[in-house]
């Protein structure tokens, strides 16, 4: 593709999103294709994808199984009614899904990206207290450092300031556990970080400060991605399964990013054994093929919800394209292709090559942090004086040029490749990132 199609004229119509729009219109990055490991850019280069897209096509690029799919489904049933309304697809996707959750969680309700499904666990958790007779049960609590995109449910339990302060009072009645990102205990940790499974306890603080009879829910990312890789130490997530239960809180992990074979399992239960009452995914269900989103449900939440007359809406809560024909084709495709490959075990069996390969950075400059878990990765670098984000973002130009594409935020570096990378490819990304870094002011 000649760079005079590829590229267009005017750039000025589209607000990016998360972009800083004037500086990226000045020097466009752009890919025109992509196949497998890697992008191809509008001049012709090929980029090694070090982050599977934004963390979501999990299987690679272009996979013949989720191309097929698709291609056949628009074809055939474009679209159907999502309300009062179904097609066979859709049954047979929750039903694959349920037997790839932890077994107490069959019942999948389907949105169209990660912020919806957030919003829609966090009211199916109100709502299940209400029809329990708890509707005293309100609050929410989030955590620190959390993401739970963009949507002002997210945003209000999500712990990051810059998405948070330009939008008023969001949701009331949230608290926000402390994160658990601990450099100076657990810095260049391989695996779980050893230090820091008291501050599940901050939650019980937290329900002495409201009383239990006014909590809702907790959600937490089981391992927080967006914010820099933040590991859940060890224990820590037991505790805080514990403290729910103790004090009939339901605990919402959203795995949006562990989802699908990032960590090694379908799900963080199978990888960690801490089971959520509802999980929250998007992302690599249809490796990041078509937006879709799904929300699991333990069985007696949404069994609370089908009483009353027969006829009438149980969860007045919906969106036009839950469980759209072409999202439920290519996350089919996308589920076989996990499964005919092996993707999730490949993941694990990976592992420790992967972690070699990250910390034989460890004495480049100015890192002062790495670590990992399963295909995921982060390098934290100090960051330079009074331009925080600088450094980092350097680093995210230096790598594209070099053919690499990596992911920043703040000063720190996210690693998250398709599954499917070699260990040919491992070395091809570190050995860049080693350049790379050597070479940053
Ligand atoms: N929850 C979590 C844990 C996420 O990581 C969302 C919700 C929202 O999903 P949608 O599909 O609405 O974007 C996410 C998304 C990054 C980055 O590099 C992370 C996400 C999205 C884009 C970029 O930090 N996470
Ligand atoms: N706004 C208007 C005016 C609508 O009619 C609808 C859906 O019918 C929506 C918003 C919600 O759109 P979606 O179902 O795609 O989330």
């Amino acid at each position: 593709m000649s760079e005079a199609v590829s590229r267009p004229n005017n750039l000025d119509a589209f607000w990016m999103p998360y972009t800083a729009n004037r500086q990226f219109k000045q020097t466009p990055r752009m890919f025109v294709a992509a196949k497998d490991m890697y992008y191809t850019t509008d001049d012709g280069r090929q980029v090694l994808d070090g982050t599977a897209g934004l963390w979501c096509c999990n299987a690679g690029h272009a996979r013949p199984k989720i191309v097929e799919a698709v291609q056949k489904q628009v074809a055939e049933l474009d679209y159907a009614p999502a309300f009062q309304l179904g097609h066979p697809k859709v049954f047979e996707l929750a039903t694959a899904l349920a037997e790839l959750a932890p077994p107490t969680l069959n019942h999948v309700f389907f949105t169209n990206s990660g912020s919806e499904s957030v919003e829609t666990a966090l009211k199916m958790a109100l709502g299940y207290h209400r029809i329990k007779g708890e509707g005293s049960r309100t609050r929410l609590i989030g955590r620190e450092r959390g993401y739970h995109g963009s949507n002002f449910g997210g945003i209000s339990v999500g712990g990051i300031v810059s998405n948070r302060k330009m939008f008023g009072t969001l949701l009331a009645g949230v608290d926000h556990l402390p994160h658990t990102h601990d450099i100076e205990r657990n810095a260049f940790s391989r695996g779980l970080p050893l230090h820091g499974a008291e501050l599940a306890d901050e939650l019980e603080r937290i329900v002495a400060l409201h009383d239990a009879s006014t909590i809702a829910a907790v959600i937490v990312e089981p391992m927080a991605g967006s914010t820099g890789v933040l590991m859940p130490p060890v224990g820590y997530l037991k505790r805080l399964r514990t403290i729910c239960d103790k004090h009939g809180i339901l605990l919402i992990f959203d795995e949006v990013i562990t989802g699908f074979g990032r960590l090694g399992g379908a799900f963080s239960s199978d990888v960690f054994g801490v089971i959520p009452d509802i999980i929250i995914t998007a992302k690599g269900l249809t490796s990041g093929v078509i937006p879709m989103g799904a929300v699991f449900v333990r069985d007696d939440i949404h069994d609370a919800f089908m009483h009353g007359p027969e006829h009438l809406i149980e969860f007045f809560h919906g969106y036009t394209y839950s469980g759209n024909p072409i999202a439920c084709a290519a996350a089919l495709g996308a589920l076989e292709t996990y499964k005919e490959e092996g993707l999730f075990e490949r993941t694990t069996e990976l592992a420790d090559y992967w972690e070699d390969a990250l910390h034989s950075l460890k004495d480049l400059p100015h890192v002062i942090d790495i670590r990992n878990y399963g295909l995921i990765g982060a390098i934290e670098l100090e960051p330079i004086a009074g331009k925080p984000t600088q450094r980092a973002f350097n680093a995210f130009l230096k790598a594209f040029d070099k053919n690499l594409l990596i992911r920043t935020t703040s000063d720190i570096i996210a690693l998250s490749p398709p599954l499917i990378i070699t260990k040919q490819q491992i070395d091809e990304l570190f050995d860049g990132l080693k350049s790379v870094l050597r070479s940053l002011d």
